[in-house]
């Protein structure tokens, strides 16, 4: 049976669109996994970083997978780490950076993964592609995402045009 799930994707460093481009490229060659939509890319201002840390391209993707959520989780992070990524600190700039957002309604909380993901809801970068591509969805626990797409929330973000 094949799941619906949502993937954000960010990166700020090593050329990010590019960085982002593959990794949706990634998403289409998984293992029981089609890609359903993507959102456009999105330059980001850097939230809970450091002062110095250069902007972002966000985006969202839904996928269908039959994939059970771990198993998806270990899939993506293996995207991240054929890019290259590393962890120096929480929250450095990063080649790439995969995270599950949703899978189906489940809810989950074990030492690897937190469903949903426990900060989408707080975040513009997030929300607002999600939005483009999933405009209905509800976030468990939480509700239907226009609900948080407050102004304040929205600021420093501007969609790229699909060209570029
Ligand atoms: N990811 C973070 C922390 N801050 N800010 C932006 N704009 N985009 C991100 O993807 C992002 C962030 C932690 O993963
Ligand atoms: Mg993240
Ligand atoms: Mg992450």
């Amino acid at each position: 049976m094949m799941k619906q799930a949502f993937v954000a994707l960010g990166s700020n460093l090593e050329n990010p669109k590019a960085q982002v481009e593959q990794a949706l490229i990634a998403l289409r060659h998984l293992p029981e996994t089609r890609l359903i939509k993507q959102s456009s890319l999105y330059q980001t201002a850097p939230v809970d970083c450091v002062v110095t840390a250069p902007d972002f391209i966000n985006a969202v993707a839904e996928i269908e997978t039959s994939l059970a959520p771990e198993a998806l989780l270990d899939a993506i992070l293996d995207i991240e780490n054929q890019a290259g990524r590393e962890r120096p600190y929480v929250n450095a700039p990063r080649v790439l950076d995969c995270d599950l957002l949703l899978y189906e309604d489940v809810t989950l909380e074990t030492k690897k993964l937190t469903l949903p993901h426990p900060r989408m809801h707080t975040r513009g970068f997030v929300l607002l592609p999600l939005f483009e591509i999933a405009p209905d969805i509800f976030i468990p626990n939480h509700g239907k995402i226009a609900a948080f797409m407050t102004p304040d929330l929205l600021l420093g973000i501007k969609k790229l045009p699909s060209s570029s």
